[in-house]
């Protein structure tokens, strides 16, 4: 708080950015705390994502928005700059790295850790030179393949997200005999690859991709299964936040809640995830998932006495 000449976290979305007073140094991923599940903060530079779109278009209002986060206490911000609901029109890489690079230098200087949320291997490459620590690729490496390269080159930690498709197929892609099972057959699949080209099996990161060819029942089966994807071993992500099958549980008389009615649900998922072993979970409201990983790790934590 003490670099910073107006308090964050306290002004409106639209309030002045902070100014910053002296850079801090740079977050590494190995300081992250261990021993319970980390809340990354959601930061859209886009005009269009599905929840946020539009919130933050601007580097300033985007910059605010981050370090009202990082102040909250998101343990990471995840920056993007390329819609990834379905349907959504591509992006190109010069006008993603556009949006992006200014966000992620701004946050990096003021001590975030932060991810990038791309499936450009050039866009990945800049943010990493802007000072972002993680490659968050919703591909699955089924975008670029060229991306491990980028990983192994790097050293980066990549979360590996399962997808079938791209945005404007993948609604049409979701058919499963055994979702968890196949779900984890293809993220080993991709794995090997990634392994093959050099990255190291610690930097890998797995996310079921909840909402990428999927729909509402395979989204509940996969939460149910989370310890399927632990066989894989590597850390987990989950990444529900705001996501539609959320929308369609809280349904008022034939309604589906709006993406901001969701965000007691998805702390109520933060918890599930945090009590069964989750790495992380990436969500919009960092608050209300810090307190459902307390809340879950002191659960985990109780001993029976009698
Ligand atoms: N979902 C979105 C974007 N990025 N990254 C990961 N690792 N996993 C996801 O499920 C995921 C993601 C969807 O859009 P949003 O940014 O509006 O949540």
């Amino acid at each position: 708080m003490d670099s910073l000449a107006a308090a964050p976290g306290t002004g409106p979305a639209t309030s002045p950015l902070p100014i910053l007073r002296k850079p801090r140094p740079a977050a590494k991923f190995a300081d992250l705390p261990t021993g319970r599940t980390l809340v990354m903060g959601i930061l859209n530079v886009t005009p269009d994502s599905f929840s946020d779109g539009g919130q933050h278009a601007t580097a300033d209002t985007a910059i605010a928005a981050g370090l009202r986060m990082f102040y909250a206490g998101a343990d990471i911000i995840d920056v993007g700059g390329e819609s990834t609901r379905p349907g959504a029109e591509d992006v190109s890489p010069e006008e993603e790295q556009r949006r992006v690079v200014p966000v992620i230098e701004a946050l990096v200087k003021a001590g975030a850790l932060v991810s990038i949320d791309t499936t450009h291997t050039s866009t990945a490459a800049a943010a990493l030179k802007a000072g972002a620590a993680i490659i968050n690729d919703v591909s699955g490496l089924t975008m670029e393949p060229e991306m491990a390269d980028l990983v192994a080159s790097s050293k980066a930690p990549y979360i590996l997200t399962h997808r079938r498709g791209d945005a404007r197929t993948m609604n049409s892609l979701a058919e499963y005999k055994d979702v968890a099972g196949e779900v984890v057959a293809e993220l080993a699949g991709v794995r090997d690859k990634l392994l093959a080209a050099g990255v190291g099996p610690d930097q890998i990161i797995v996310d079921p991709g909840l909402g990428f060819a999927k729909n509402d029942a395979q989204n509940w089966e996969l939460l149910q299964n989370l310890d399927q994807l632990d066989s894989l071993g590597h850390r987990v992500l989950v990444a529900a936040s705001r996501k539609r099958f959320l929308g369609s549980l809280l349904t008022v008389a034939g309604k589906a809640a709006a993406p901001e009615e969701r965000d007691a649900a998805t702390a109520a998922i933060t918890a599930i995830s945090a009590f069964r072993g989750a790495w992380a979970v990436r969500v919009h409201d960092v608050g209300p998932s810090l307190d459902a990983v307390k809340v879950a790790s002191r659960v985990a934590a109780a001993r029976t006495t009698h």
